[in-house]
């Protein structure tokens, strides 16, 4: 049920949307509106104005306009889930989802591409492209929900970054809608044009600040049908990411990625999974091989000339691969059942990553003694994903300490989840003055009136 007419009606900016996107694409009632809220971590949220949801982008536009003349901020939404509070309203905004925008088009094959609506998910635009002997560049655990415009407008990354890049990387076009309404759009599909400022390079990333997307062509990779994954025990970070380095030439290697015992116990106790190996090690290293023909000979004799692997298993079978990664890809569920965490993504240069790993943990059990940290992530990019439970959600000490540490470290306070309002404070930690003051040139060329995500990516000037 939308909101009621006479809620409708109360807020004229309600009533002229509903007129453009039909009633029941206008949520004003707060139950409906509640799922649209609050983010996936529920660190962050807010009440929103109401909630919108366009069906084409003559609607997206239409939507925008009016809003520009009311002077309404907006809040662009996906699938809701980014981990950074960047798509959810902070204070009254209207919150505009792109949910309906969900068209999965057909693929070209050959020009290895795809146009698909920003709404689309992750896991249908794979299901197309993989009926067609194609598959998207990008995975992430969170496929189902996540949205294709919302994974382009944060630059997702995920756990194939280090074969494939992250999303920019997969854009060979975009359609988006301006502050003012106007529609700028380039789905061409071509593979080379450089002609001037590149609009699709520029969005990607930009949270929602600069433009809302509507729609987006993928570039397509190759299906590779032959897979190996292997969960390597390991003694300790650096013997993990010596055994990264050792297999990094295999061209096959799509993943590398990095957990320790205390998060796969806790995956283990909240999924009621068994142990992966026979003992317990304290550090893991999930890595896996895609190909044409079978990878597993050449994985597994590039781990068995590693000295450093303790113990391992190896799975090919599309359940046992599953069943492997499942011991990673639980851990941002297992962690929030556990509580409401500070979730800090951010890149080590892997030259200093071990000792950043060792350094964090004591610094947070100094700052306080009930902290638990959990880390994990995509060692291959040098990612970690430092998880920590425990300090209240809205203590600032425990990720002015992290991201503290990660500055003095050489590294970035975010690696692939953005800034959105949650790391606002930080951006001056790995931004200098000049980055953030040609950022707001480009944020005041395209919103002038400053509506698109107001109070994300860029801290209030001064
Ligand atoms: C992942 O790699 C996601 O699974 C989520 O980026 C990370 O929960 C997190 O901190
Ligand atoms: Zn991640």
């Amino acid at each position: 049920m939308a909101g009621t007419a006479a809620e409708v009606t109360e807020d004229p900016l309600a009533a002229r949307l509903a007129a453009t996107v039909g009633e029941a694409h206008v949520l004003t009632d707060p139950d409906l509106r509640a799922q649209y809220e609050i983010d996936w971590t529920r660190r962050f949220g807010g009440p929103s104005r109401l909630v919108v949801l366009p069906g084409t982008t003559d609607e997206v536009a239409a939507v925008l306009r009016a809003c520009a003349e009311a002077g309404a901020a907006v809040v662009p939404q996906g699938g809701n889930t980014g981990l950074v509070g960047g798509g959810v309203p902070r204070d009254g905004e209207v919150v505009l989802s792109l949910r309906r925008l969900d068209e999965v088009g057909t693929v070209d094959e050959l020009g290895a591409q795809i146009v698909v609506g920003a709404g689309a998910t992750l896991a249908a635009v794979q299901q197309t492209a993989r009926a067609a002997g194609l598959d998207v560049g990008v995975d992430l655990a969170s496929r189902d929900s996540a949205t294709v415009g919302g994974m382009v407008a944060t630059n997702a990354g995920g756990t194939h970054v280090l074969r494939y890049g992250g999303m920019r990387g997969q854009v060979l076009g975009v359609e988006a809608v301006l502050a003012d309404g106007s529609v700028v759009s380039r789905l061409g599909g071509l593979g080379k044009d450089n002609t001037g400022y590149d609009l699709p390079g520029l969005l990607a990333g930009s949270e929602g600040t600069l433009a809302v997307i509507t729609r987006v062509c993928v570039r397509l990779v190759p299906l590779l049908p032959a897979r190996a994954v292997a969960l390597l025990g390991v003694p300790d970070t650096a013997a993990a990411l010596r055994v990264f380095a050792a297999l990094r030439p295999l061209p096959s290697l799509s993943a590398a990625e990095l957990m320790y015992a205390d998060g796969l116990a806790l995956v283990r106790a909240h999924a009621d999974l068994g142990p992966p190996l026979e003992d317990e090690w304290p550090a893991y290293l999930l890595v896996e091989c895609a190909a044409g023909t079978d990878p597993t000979e050449e994985l597994g004799a590039a781990v068995i000339a590693c000295p450093d692997v303790g113990d391992g298993a190896v799975a090919t079978d599309a359940s046992g691969r599953e069943r492997l990664w499942a011991y990673r890809e639980r851990h941002t569920e297992a962690i929030s059942a556990a509580g409401v965490p500070h979730k800090l993504d951010v890149t080590l240069p892997l030259s200093r990553l071990a000792g950043f790993v060792d350094e964090v943990r004591g610094r947070l059990v100094e700052l306080d003694p009930g902290a638990t940290c959990v880390l994990f992530g995509h060692v291959g990019d040098g990612n970690l994903h430092v998880n920590v439970l425990g300090p209240a959600p809205d203590d600032d000490r425990v990720d002015d300490a992290v991201l503290r540490l990660v500055a003095h470290y050489g590294g970035s306070i975010s690696s692939e989840h953005g800034i959105g309002v949650a790391k606002l404070r930080w951006l001056a930690l790995t931004r200098s003055p000049e980055d953030i003051a040609a950022m707001r040139a480009v944020k005041q060329a395209f919103d002038p009136d400053g509506l698109l995500n107001p109070g994300a990516v860029l801290p209030p000037p001064g």
